[in-house]
C-alpha cells in the first residue's frame, strides 16, 4: 500500500485539483489520530529530521543521486534522460504541475476560516491536513514560519489551533509539547499581528488587543500617499478583508471548542489578559521588522478615531470594502490574488451573505485549487499554483538545448502559454485600482488572471523561443497582435527608476514602509522595482525586438537601456545581486547577468563598458564561492541577512551560477566545467534531480517551494552547455 493510492491530480487549463476515490475512505478507520499516523507511515515516507523539504513524491518516484561508483553519463545522455523524465511530468493541458507549499501559516488560516464559517471539510481532507501539520512539527514542539524555519509563535500558535479544530484532543503529546513551546516563549499573546487577527475572528483573541485596521482609509482622496490603493497589491488585498472584518468586529460564535481553546492557550485566564498591553507584544523568534514609532503614533490616532464611533462613515467604508471584495472575487473567479485574501474574502462573504449564498458556494468550490498533496500531507499552496511560471521557464530551458527530444513537450507547453494569456480586461478595472491586464500573463492560471510583469515577459519570451525552435517553426502560431499587446503592457509597467516591479508600477513613496504593521514580513508596503522582474522584462523586449524589429522600436530600445542602468545600480559592493524571489544571490545574479548579456547590442558604448565590468566582477565573485565539489550553495538565511550564507552545494543554485558565468564576456572554462560535472553527478539514473533545500522566498523572510526548479535549471544549464560548447569535466 502506498500513500497516494486512490489519489489523483486532475488538471484543466492549469487548474489543479487533487481528488480521492471512495476506496480511500475505506482505508480509514475514523479515528483521526490513528488515521493520520497510519497514512504518514506509508511509503513514500517523509522525515523532517532528514530533509524538511518534501520531494513532491505524489508525482515523482524517488530521486537519489547514483552511487559514486556509477559512470557519469555523457552530456548528451544526461540531457536526454533529464528531458524525458521532466517531460513525463507535463499535464495534458501543457503545464507542469508541482508543489508550491512552504509557508506554514496558510493551511491553519484555511482551517480557522472553515471553522468560523461552520464549513465542514471532508474527513479524508482533514486527515491529510492534520498529517501535514504533524509531519512539519519541529523537534522542540513548535512550527516555523515556513518548512525549514526554526519554530516561531506564528507557526506554532496557528498549527495548534488548527489541529484542535481538525479534531486533535488537547492531551495529544504533540499538542502538549506545542503548548509548552508557546508558554516558554512568552505565551500566545506574543503571536505577531497577523496571528492575533486570525485568533480574533475565531473568538480566541479580544479585538481590543488588535491595532486598528480602519476600512475608512479607503475613503481617503486618491492623492493621499496613505491611500491603500497605493500599497503593494498583496498587502492591499490582505488589508481589504482584514479592514472589513475588523470594522465589523466579526467574531465566530463561542462554542465548546472555543471555550476549551481559551483555557488551553491562556493559562492566566482569557478574561484576565490585559488586552491593550499586548498589542505590540511579539515573540523574539518571530520579530524581523519592528513596528516604527510613527506607526505607533498613527495607531494611537486611529484608536482615538475609533472611539468617536462615526457610524455612518463606518457603514460607507464597509460598503465600499465589501464591493471591492466582491469585485476581486469576480475578477479572479473566486480564486483571489493569494492564499491569505482567499480565505479572508471567503469569511467576509460568509459574514455578509451567509453560507447559502451563491458567492459563498463559489468560494468553497475554489478552496481545492489551493491544496496540494505530497508525502508530507495535504498543504495549502502559496498561490493557486505556479503553472505559468514553471511552464514558461521550462519552455525556455528546453528550447535552449535545441534537443530534438524536447519537441513534443514544447508543442504542449505552447498550448498552455496560448490559453493563459489575458485577452479581456477585467470587469470594474478602473474603479478598483487595477492596472490594465490585456496582453499579460499571470503566474498561475487564466482564471486567476492577475498579470505580473515578469510572468508576462517570461511567457512572451517562451512563446518566441518555441516559435523559433528549428523543427517547430511554421507549425505553431500566435497572432502578432497578441505579442504586441504583451509588449505594450510590459512597456506600460516600467517604473521611473527604469526598473520593473511585480504587478503594477510603484504607486507610493518609500517612506510608506515605515507604516508596515507586520512584524514578520519586510518590504511589503509598496511594489518596488526588482532586479529579477526588470531582467525578465529586458530579456523579453530584446528577444521581441530581434523577431519584430519594426514594432515600437524606439520605445523598446529606450526601455531596455533604462532597465539595464537600473540593474547595474542594484549590484552590491561585492558585485553580486540580491535575489528577492529566489534564494538568493545566485538567483539575483543569474537574472542580472542574463539581462546584461542579452541587452548588449542595445547599449551605448559607455553603458556597455559598465555592463562588461559588472559581468567580469560577478564572474570573480562567483568563482571564489565555488565549492570543492564544483557546486554552489547558499542558505536561505542569506535572504534575511542580505549577505551570502554558505550551505552545501545545491543543484538549483549551481545551475544559476553556471549560467551566470556562461553569460560573461570571457567565461571561466574550468569553473563552468566543474559546475556542469556536479550537476551531472547529482542526476538520478532516471533523469530527475534530488530535492534539496527550499529555493523560493517572498517578503525577505518566508521561503516557498518551487518543486520544478530542480529539473528546469539543471536542464537549462546542460542545454546551454550543449549549444554553446561547454564540456563538463571533474578536474580541470
Ligand atoms: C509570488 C509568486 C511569484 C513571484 C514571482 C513572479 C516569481 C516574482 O518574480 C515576483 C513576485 C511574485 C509574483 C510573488 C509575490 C509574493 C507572493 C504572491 C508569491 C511569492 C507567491 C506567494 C506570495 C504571497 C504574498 C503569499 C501570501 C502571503 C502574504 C504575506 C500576503
Amino acid at each position: 500500500m502506498g500513500k497516494f493510492d486512490h489519489w489523483r491530480l486532475f488538471s484543466d487549463s492549469g487548474r489543479q485539483v487533487w481528488e480521492w476515490t471512495a476506496d480511500f475512505e475505506k482505508t480509514l478507520c475514523g479515528d483521526l489520530r490513528t488515521d493520520v499516523e497510519a497514512w504518514l507511515a506509508q511509503e513514500p515516507q517523509f522525515n523532517k529530521r532528514i530533509q524538511p523539504h518534501p520531494a513532491d513524491r505524489a508525482l515523482r518516484p524517488a530521486a537519489e543521486p547514483p552511487p559514486p561508483s556509477e559512470r557519469v553519463p555523457t552530456l548528451e545522455e544526461a540531457l536526454r534522460r533529464g528531458i524525458c523524465f521532466f517531460g513525463s511530468l507535463q499535464c495534458d493541458d501543457g503545464h507542469w504541475p508541482g508543489d508550491y507549499g512552504g509557508p506554514l501559516f496558510l493551511l491553519p488560516g484555511l482551517v480557522i476560516v472553515a471553522h468560523c464559517c461552520q464549513f465542514s471539510l471532508p474527513y479524508p481532507m482533514r486527515v491529510l491536513m492534520a498529517a501535514y501539520m504533524v509531519a512539519q512539527q519541529n523537534d522542540d514542539g513548535g512550527w516555523g514560519l515556513h518548512i525549514e524555519s526554526p519554530s516561531t509563535m506564528f507557526g506554532t500558535g496557528m498549527q495548534y489551533v488548527a489541529l484542535r479544530m481538525l479534531g486533535f484532543p488537547p492531551e495529544d503529546p504533540r499538542l502538549q509539547k506545542a503548548r509548552r513551546w508557546i508558554n516558554a516563549h512568552g505565551g500566545i499573546t506574543a503571536i505577531p499581528s497577523w496571528g492575533k487577527f486570525y485568533l480574533a475572528v475565531a473568538g480566541l483573541f479580544d479585538w481590543r488587543g488588535i491595532n486598528p485596521l480602519l476600512p475608512e482609509l479607503w475613503l481617503l482622496p486618491r492623492w493621499v500617499p496613505l491611500h491603500p490603493a497605493r500599497i503593494w497589491c498583496h498587502a492591499r488585498m490582505v488589508y481589504l478583508p482584514m479592514g472589513y472584518l475588523y470594522g465589523r468586529r466579526f467574531t465566530a460564535p463561542v462554542t465548546e471548542l472555543t471555550e476549551a481553546l481559551r483555557e488551553e492557550l491562556y493559562p492566566q485566564g482569557f478574561h484576565n489578559v490585559p488586552w491593550r498591553r499586548v498589542r505590540y507584544q511579539c515573540c523574539p523568534a518571530d520579530l524581523y521588522h519592528t513596528p516604527s514609532l510613527i506607526l505607533k503614533l498613527a495607531n494611537t490616532l486611529m484608536r482615538a478615531y475609533e472611539r468617536l464611533c462615526l457610524k455612518r462613515l463606518r457603514q460607507k467604508a464597509l460598503d465600499f470594502a465589501y464591493r471591492y471584495i466582491q469585485a476581486e472575487d469576480l475578477q479572479t473567479q473566486w480564486i483571489d490574488i493569494g492564499p491569505v485574501n482567499k480565505v479572508l474574502n471567503m469569511l467576509s462573504v460568509y459574514a455578509t451573505e451567509g453560507p447559502d449564498s451563491e458567492a459563498f458556494q463559489r468560494h468553497a468550490e475554489r478552496l481545492r485549487d489551493y491544496l496540494w498533496l505530497a508525502e508530507d500531507g495535504l498543504k495549502m499552496n502559496g498561490y493557486n499554483g505556479s503553472q505559468l511560471w514553471d511552464t514558461a521557464f521550462a519552455s525556455r530551458a528546453l528550447a535552449a538545448s535545441k534537443h530534438p527530444e524536447a519537441v513534443p513537450f514544447l508543442r504542449r507547453s505552447f498550448h498552455y502559454l496560448d490559453l493563459s494569456q489575458v485577452q479581456q480586461e477585467v470587469p470594474l478595472q478602473k474603479e478598483f485600482f487595477r492596472h490594465p491586464s490585456v496582453g499579460g500573463w499571470p503566474f498561475s492560471t487564466l482564471a486567476h488572471g492577475w498579470p505580473i510583469t515578469d510572468c508576462t515577459a517570461e511567457a512572451l519570451h517562451a512563446v518566441l523561443a518555441i516559435l523559433q525552435f528549428p523543427s517547430l517553426t511554421g507549425t505553431l502560431a500566435l497572432p502578432p497582435e497578441r505579442l504586441y499587446q504583451a509588449v505594450d503592457l510590459i512597456l506600460s509597467f516600467q517604473n521611473r527608476d527604469g526598473g520593473w516591479a511585480t504587478y503594477e508600477r510603484t504607486r507610493g513613496p518609500r517612506w510608506l514602509e515605515r507604516f508596515n504593521p507586520s512584524e514578520v514580513f519586510s518590504a511589503i508596503m509598496i511594489d518596488y522595482s526588482y532586479t529579477e522582474c526588470s531582467s525578465s522584462c529586458i530579456q523579453a523586449l530584446c528577444a521581441f525586438h530581434r523577431a519584430f524589429p519594426a514594432y515600437r522600436s524606439a520605445d523598446i530600445r529606450r526601455a531596455i537601456h533604462r532597465g539595464v542602468r537600473f540593474i547595474l545600480g542594484q549590484a552590491n559592493p561585492e558585485g553580486l545581486w540580491y535575489g528577492s524571489w529566489g534564494v538568493c544571490f545566485t538567483y539575483g545574479t543569474w537574472f542580472a547577468s542574463q539581462a546584461l548579456r542579452q541587452a548588449d547590442p542595445f547599449l551605448t558604448e559607455k553603458v556597455r563598458q559598465q555592463a562588461h565590468l559588472a559581468l567580469e566582477k560577478l564572474s570573480q565573485a562567483l568563482q571564489v564561492r565555488q565549492q570543492p565539489d564544483g557546486g554552489w550553495g547558499e542558505h536561505y538565511s542569506s535572504c534575511l541577512q542580505r549577505t551570502w550564507v554558505p550551505a552545501t552545494s545545491q543543484v538549483v543554485q549551481t545551475a544559476w551560477a553556471v549560467m551566470a558565468l556562461m553569460n560573461t564576456p570571457r567565461p571561466p572554462q574550468s569553473a563552468i566545467q566543474r559546475g556542469l560535472h556536479f550537476l551531472m553527478r547529482m542526476q538520478a539514473p532516471h533523469g530527475d534531480w534530488p530535492q534539496q533545500n527550499i529555493s523560493g522566498v517572498f517578503n525577505k523572510t518566508c521561503m516557498i517551494t518551487y518543486a520544478n526548479y530542480r529539473n528546469i535549471f539543471p536542464l537549462w544549464a546542460l542545454g546551454r552547455a550543449r549549444q554553446e560548447g561547454f564540456i563538463p569535466s571533474e578536474s580541470v
